[in-house]
């Protein structure tokens, strides 16, 4: 098969207020409505509405849609009964109606051409020749290189009929990035010591916590629905939040104790604060006695992690430290020690998430009312299909014995894999990707195009022009989550609960659903499964009749709260089994030592900046979702640029005024596309600098994010990996400031 070599990126141009305050936001704030948009009156009947739940980020709230006289998509509110977002949206969720009307959007199938001189454009088609085209180019690298040669990268609802496809082809590489740049680490020291991962939504049982202790994870402005809502709670009855944040979140603001700790030390604090539950005989006893495993080896392994060193190492005062430890156990069992979610900081980050799983264990959280609940999820069949044929290769053979207790495909380690190795080898010839921006997501951007440019086949199915979508050979339009049916949410909880999701309009433009696109390539390329049923109503209906539910029940009630038969919590002296090597909640880990990893966590020092540089810190706004939303013409009127958080400190001795436009350039000499507007701030420590991900776009066809802000992605080239899953460390990159506009050639992406 030809390549295309040097891909280059193509410019696409084708031929009721709630009463929560949390943030300063209000859920169920309406954005400010553009102006095209539909101002006419809403229908006032329930008739009208139709069920959905939130694509806007994954915490997946279900709403209704409700839509005007006119029959136009008018607005989302959330599900009284849903308990992700207990009858409120986010502002995101809310604005998401946003993406239904960006006129930015991918509107036809395109196919990238190539001229006699060698320009690439890209050609509007048909579905059928598009379709057609995707089929014959997989088929012919799935005949040459074997199927485990395909990947599909997927984060969004439709991956579970691309997967589909995929596996049906005989490929198992199916990654998304919420694993080795997100949560990746978290679920495997939460395995490794409880024998469960956390998954989505986590089971915090915040509403009823007395105590509960954020680590980097910002609550607030880390949107994430029913969490922040069950934080309001804990904090209206007078409860305990304590926050370790270099940065003064939003989260801190609401906090009895702020830790503002130096990057990069968190386990020296984790460490000692084991050391004070030990040493001081805090723990639970009688929960450690009758279900953990290693405390006398845990013990002697923290003696040394005093807090006294480790104060030093966080620059924290050492009575915050102890008192902060006091206050935990004061409150257990009924406290949280919070795993985080996007926990891909400095490359120890399993063995800090399973610091976090010990100290919840010494509390006896796990499994304790106001700790951690058991889950409880419905078990809905996956689609009726023949086994899939066995791969040769899988995901975990790409990896060369690397990674060797990662749970799920690595998005990062595809995409290594695709870049050459010392002997010339590329493992993977093509890419599907859908619903990811590659781009702004996976660190270190010049690999990834460099990996990019070694395929001989990328498939882009989205919904807007962003950046992944200028490098595909293919794109295949997605309608929004507002035109389609997708598959039932089926979510853990302390209730299984099921959401349904139906289209409140028609598609706009050519766009088609995410199962109607990967069906019909599975047709074309002759692939059985891909025949099992006509229209995805019958799959829905079928799988909701097989959990006690139907298409027609969720239609007209959205979401179905069921009934649990076993226990949310530990029954007093209940003998359990924990899905461990050795049936208990191993403190001392036999599957780390087993494959030669530290079986209880060391402290190692990280690099700290250089003179004249900063830590580069990111992290979430409440009004926009990684790069998915900064189009959005609601969503950007509420923000519409992000800017640089500096200390007076340093902002003093660089000159800067507040709004001033600067560029930033990190220690590998890398600048920023685009310029970004200084913050000065007290809210972030002398040693760093943040900035809100997903900002400065390069793709032109962004009308409205273009250029706006700039971009942590570009600035993030050094990645320091985890051992022991791969998981991608973003967090050790530092930047220096520039400005003078230091882009003197236009940038493409
Ligand atoms: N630098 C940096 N990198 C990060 C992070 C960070 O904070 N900083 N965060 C990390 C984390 S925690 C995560 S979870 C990942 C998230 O990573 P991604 O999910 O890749 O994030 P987005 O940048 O929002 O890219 C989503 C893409 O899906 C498209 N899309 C939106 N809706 C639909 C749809 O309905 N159908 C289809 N087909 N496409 C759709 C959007 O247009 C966009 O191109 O990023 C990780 N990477
Ligand atoms: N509004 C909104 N909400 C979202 C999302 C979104 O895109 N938008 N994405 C969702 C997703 S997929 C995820 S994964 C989560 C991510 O949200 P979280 O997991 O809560 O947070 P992070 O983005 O990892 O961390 C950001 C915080 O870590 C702090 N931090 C930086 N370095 C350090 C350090 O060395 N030590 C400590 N203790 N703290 C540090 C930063 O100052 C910042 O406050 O948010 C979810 N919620
Ligand atoms: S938290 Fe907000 S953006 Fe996320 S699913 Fe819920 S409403 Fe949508
Ligand atoms: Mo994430």
């Amino acid at each position: 098969m030809k390549n295309i070599s040097r891909r280059k990126f193509i410019k696409i141009s084708a031929a009721g207020t709630a009463s929560l305050a949390l943030s300063g936001i209000l859920l169920d704030a309406t954005p400010k409505i553009a102006d095209f948009f539909d101002k006419d009156p809403l229908i006032e009947s329930d008739a009208e509405r139709t069920p959905t739940y939130c694509e806007v980020c994954f915490w997946k709230c279900a709403g209704w849609v409700y839509k005007n006289r006119k029959g136009n998509i008018q607005k989302i509110i959330g599900n009284d009964n849903d308990l992700e977002s207990h009858g409120r949206m986010c502002p995101r969720g809310t604005g998401g109606v946003g993406f239904y009307y960006d006129e930015d959007r991918l509107k036809k199938p395109m196919i990238r051409v190539t001229d006699a001189a060698g320009n690439q454009s890209y050609k509007e088609v048909s579905w059928d020749e598009a379709l057609d085209f995707t089929a014959n180019k997989l088929s012919e690298i799935k005949d040459q290189f074997g199927p485990e040669s395909i990947a599909l990268f997927t984060h969004g609802s439709a991956g579970k009929f691309w997967s589909h496809m995929l596996n049906s082809i005989g490929s198992v590489s199916v990654a998304a990035p919420s694993y080795a740049q997100c949560r990746g680490p978290r679920e495997v020291a939460f395995l490794t010591t409880f024998g469960v991962g956390m998954n989505s939504p986590e089971p915090t049982d915040i509403e009823n916590s007395k105590c509960l202790v954020l680590i980097g994870a910002h609550i607030g402005e880390n949107m994430h629905n029913g969490q922040v809502q069950e934080m309001s709670t804990l904090l209206d009855r007078g409860g305990t939040v304590i926050t370790v944040d270099p940065r003064f979140s939003t989260a801190a603001s609401k906090s009895k104790y702020w830790l503002p700790i130096k990057p990069a030390t968190d386990l020296a604090l984790l460490l000692a604060w084991i050391h004070i539950i030990i040493n001081e005989e805090l723990y639970d006893k009688d929960y450690i006695e009758r279900y953990a495993y290693g405390f006398e080896q845990l013990k002697q392994h923290v003696q040394k992690y005093t807090p006294e060193w480790a104060a030093s190492e966080t620059e924290l005062d050492v009575n915050l430290i102890k008192n902060t430890a006091h206050e935990m156990a004061k409150a257990a069992p009924a406290v949280i020690v919070h795993p985080g979610r996007h926990v891909t900081w400095y490359g120890d980050d399993t063995q800090r998430l399973r610091v976090v799983a010990i100290l919840n264990a010494l509390l006896g959280s796990f499994g304790r009312k106001g700790g951690f609940y058991f889950v409880s999820k419905a078990k809905a069949p996956s689609f009726p299909h023949k086994a899939y044929p066995q791969p040769s290769k899988t995901w975990k053979d790409m990896l060369d014995g690397k990674y060797k207790l990662a749970g799920l495909a690595l998005a990062s380690g595809i995409c290594d894999a695709t870049v050459p190795d010392a002997t010339g080898q590329i493992k993977y010839k093509a890419w599907i990707v859908n619903g990811t921006n590659l781009i702004q997501t996976l660190p270190n951007k010049a690999n990834t195009l460099k990996a990019i440019n070694e395929l001989d086949l990328l498939i882009v199915s989205d919904t807007m022009p962003t950046e992944i979508t200028g490098y595909a050979d293919v794109i295949l339009p997605e309608c929004t989550y507002l035109e389609r049916y997708d598959m039932p949410r089926v979510s853990q909880g302390r209730y299984p609960t099921i959401a349904l999701r139906m289209p409140a309009a028609k598609p706009k433009y050519e766009t088609k659903p995410g199962w109607w696109i990967a069906k019909q390539i599975g047709a074309r390329m002759k692939l059985e499964s891909c025949y099992q049923f006509d229209d995805i109503t019958e799959l829905i209906d079928w799988q909701l009749k097989k959990i006690g539910s139907s298409l027609d029940e969720l239609q007209k009630i959205g979401v179905k709260v069921m009934e649990r038969t076993d226990n949310m919590y530990l029954l007093p002296g209940e003998n359990r089994t924990f899905a461990t090597n050795t049936g208990k909640i191993e403190l001392y880990s036999t599957a780390l030592a087993a494959e030669g990893f530290d079986p209880m966590p060391v402290y190692t020092q990280h690099k700290q900046p250089d003179s004249g540089f900063y830590r580069l810190n990111y992290g979430r706004a409440p009004m926009h979702t990684f790069s998915r939303s900064q189009n959005n013409p609601n969503l950007n009127d509420l923000m519409d640029e992000n800017s640089v958080w500096i200390n007076p400190k340093i902002a003093k001795m660089y000159g800067f005024t507040n709004g001033q436009e600067i560029w930033l350039k990190n220690q590998d000499g890398i600048v920023t596309s685009s310029a970004i507007k200084v913050r000065i701030t007290e809210r972030i420590r002398h040693d760093s600098v943040y900035m809100v991900h997903g900002f400065g776009h390069t793709a032109k066809q962004l009308t409205r994010a273009y250029g706006k802000g700039a971009s942590d992605t570009e600035m993030i080239t050094n990645v320091k990996y985890d051992p022991i899953m791969g998981g991608t460390g973003m967090r050790e990159n530092f930047v220096t400031f520039l400005t003078e506009n230091p882009n003197n050639e236009e940038v493409e992406v």
